[in-house]
């Protein structure tokens, strides 16, 4: 590793892109996690020479800064109270539920607070003392909303890029939090706050505006001292050239042909894959499948319903009851409807390779993806990269971020379980002219937005804007 205070470029996450895992030999190493975000920022960070900082998960002290793939990688250490009051806390207990339209209600605690700031200001002394004069640091994500504005304290020299993942409520909603006016002072403390959605945008700024009192114009925020933020959406995108490949291997092909024998050959394949998260909408879409099948649409031969939900946050208490009231929902739906060998509902809780994920979205004929509340949602983005044939339908909730391009799905309002049910019966009868119309627009629309033109674009922006720092040197792809 270089000597400390060299890099171009540091990007500061809550989670680094590995896991730690257990090799052949017994030793400890690690695993690029999956997620579209590596893929994004990778080049980037080899075209500037940079560094990514953040948790590693578990707690772990002894950790020294490593490459792994080529990315130069620093650890952040955590202990059980950072966990509790910064993680599970904080980010997950107040903020998230906050951010997701009080889907679940969200807990302000004092010591959770407390223990965010000086997490926070521990990603920001470790970001400085890595960052070069001049160097463009790029922020992630909701669990570090007050680094921005640490880092301005810290090193003025810098140029500083903040991007939430998730939605940004209005004000309403936001005003809720005691620590609001923190919150919004530490967003400012960047040159460029990037947000999924135009509304996301729109309601920060009119917050600053109203409850920090500085002037706006249209994106833009003026400071008292002279410096001027924009407030910008960049809806994020996956790797889709990447999914349709996979998509397309013989490997996935096969192993897509298995999963629909083991599925007895049902006429239709329904799939949702999620983390069991209660913004996810799980309880809700299978309530609407299931009620299908009892009013006499379609049968268990007919149909099946595979849903993936994957383990997280098992820590919080909220998380606990939703996976309780979903085992007991499949169970009561399967006592009910299923037949020998033949569940209404084929329920997986675990996580999978990136290649089965591919497998069961090219074997999926309905996929379907209904949260409360979502920043985009990649899974809906995903299945489309993966139907090259331009087969397959998509029912798709208003109110996640990707409806706002994904125009041609099967849009529905994930609360009114009749109007799903509507959408989930149309997508399972619909037409192959009809499926392929839609699926072929959306495809055009996943292939042309890709993850490296949103990376690009934030990259550009950023550079354009603020007199702090250099310039960044946008990624060389091949
Ligand atoms: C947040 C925002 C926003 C999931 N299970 C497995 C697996 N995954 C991958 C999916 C997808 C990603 O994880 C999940 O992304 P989503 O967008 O669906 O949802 P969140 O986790 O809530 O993400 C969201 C996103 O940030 C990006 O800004 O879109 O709105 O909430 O890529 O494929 N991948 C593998 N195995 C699994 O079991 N390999």
């Amino acid at each position: 590793m270089p000597s400390p205070a060299s890099y171009d470029l540091v990007i500061v996450a809550n989670r680094l892109p590995v896991d730690r895992v257990a090799l052949p030999d017994g030793s400890k190493g690690w695993r690029t996690s999956p997620g579209g975000l590596v893929t994004a920022i990778e080049p980037v960070m080899r075209a500037n020479h940079g560094v990514w900082i953040g948790w590693p998960g578990g707690t772990d002290q002894d950790l020294e800064p490593f490459e792994h793939d080529g990315l130069e990688l620093v650890p952040m250490t955590m202990s059980q109270a950072d966990i509790e009051g910064f993680y599970e806390g904080f980010s997950n207990g107040t903020l998230w539920p906050l951010y997701h339209d009080l889907v679940a209600k969200p807990e302000f605690h004092r010591e959770w607070w407390d223990s965010y700031v000086s997490v926070n200001q521990r990603f920001a002394e470790k970001a400085t003392s890595l960052a070069n004069e001049g160097a463009t640091v790029w922020v992630h994500d909701y669990q570090l909303q007050l680094v921005p504005q640490m880092l301005r304290d810290l090193r003025p020299d810098l140029r500083i890029g903040f991007y939430l993942h998730i939605p940004f409520p209005p004000g309403e909603l936001f005003q809720q939090l005691p620590w609001r006016r923190q919150i919004l002072e530490g967003l400012l403390g960047a040159d460029l706050v990037g947000f999924q959605m135009p509304g996301g945008a729109q309601n920060f700024v009119r917050l600053v505006r109203q409850r920090v009192g500085h002037k706006t114009h249209r994106d833009l925020v003026y400071l008292p001292d002279g410096r001027t933020v924009r407030a910008r959406p960049f809806p994020i995108s996956i790797d889709a050239a990447g999914f349709e490949e996979m998509a397309r291997s013989e490997p996935v092909a096969e192993r897509s042909r298995e999963i629909r024998e083991a599925l007895g050959n049902p006429r239709k394949i329904f799939l949702g894959i999620d983390r069991l998260d209660y913004t996810k909408g799980i309880f809700a879409r299978l309530r609407a499948f299931s009620e299908l099948i009892d009013d006499g649409h379609f049968d268990v031969e007919d149909a099946v319903f595979v849903q993936v939900a994957v383990p997280s946050r098992e820590q919080v208490e909220q998380y606990r009851i939703l996976r309780d009231e979903i085992d007991r929902l499949v169970g009561r739906i399967n006592g009910d409807l299923g037949r020998i060998g033949r569940p209404a509902i084929s329920y997986l809780h675990s996580s999978y390779p990136r290649e089965e994920m591919a497998a069961l979205y090219r074997a999926a004929d309905v996929m379907v993806v209904t949260p409360y509340r979502d920043g985009m949602n990649l899974v809906a983005k995903e299945y489309v990269a993966c139907r090259f044939n331009d087969d397959g339908a998509l029912v798709l909730s208003e109110f996640a971020g990707a409806a706002d391009e994904l125009r041609q799905a099967w849009l529905v309002n994930p609360y009114d379980i009749n109007g799903m049910k509507s959408a989930l019966l149309e997508a399972y009868r619909a037409e192959s002219k009809e499926t392929t119309r839609r699926m072929r627009a959306m495809r055009r629309t996943v292939t042309q937005h890709d993850v490296a033109a949103w990376a690009d674009s934030f990259m550009t922006e950023l550079s354009d804007v603020g007199t702090h720092g250099k310039a960044v040197r946008p990624a060389r792809r091949s």
